[in-house]
């Protein structure tokens, strides 16, 4: 709280209607034909997974259709949704990659 010296309402109402911002998954979709490598180094490189971690990532997407790789501030997951779609497009892949709130 930072009161006003006459009267802390205004900066007080203000700190009060703060909330903290909403969180989004990024989420990788399955698809037949981006190759198995191509999403491990995607997750490791877009989503800072070691190689472990990544694969169990992508082989969740590949046998359940689709899977969580991180969750970030709207503005973010947005960016990578961004970032891994132009990459995979760029090396001639259909993947997919779409945001949703957590
Ligand atoms: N199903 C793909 C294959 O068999 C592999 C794959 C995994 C594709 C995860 C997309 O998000 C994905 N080559």
């Amino acid at each position: 709280i930072f009161p006003d010296k006459q009267d802390g309402t205004v900066l007080e109402r203000q700190e009060e209607k703060l909330k903290p911002p909403s969180m989004h998954k990024v989420v990788l979709l399955n698809d037949d034909f981006t190759p198995m490598e191509f999403v491990v180094m995607v997750i490791e490189e877009y989503f800072g997974k070691d190689r472990e971690a990544a694969t169990q990532i992508m082989l969740k997407v590949h046998r359940e259709g689709r899977g969580v790789c991180g969750v970030y501030t709207r503005d973010v997951a947005a960016t990578k949704v961004e970032l891994v779609v132009t990459h995979a497009r760029q090396a001639g892949h259909p993947l997919q990659c779409v945001m949703e709130e957590a």
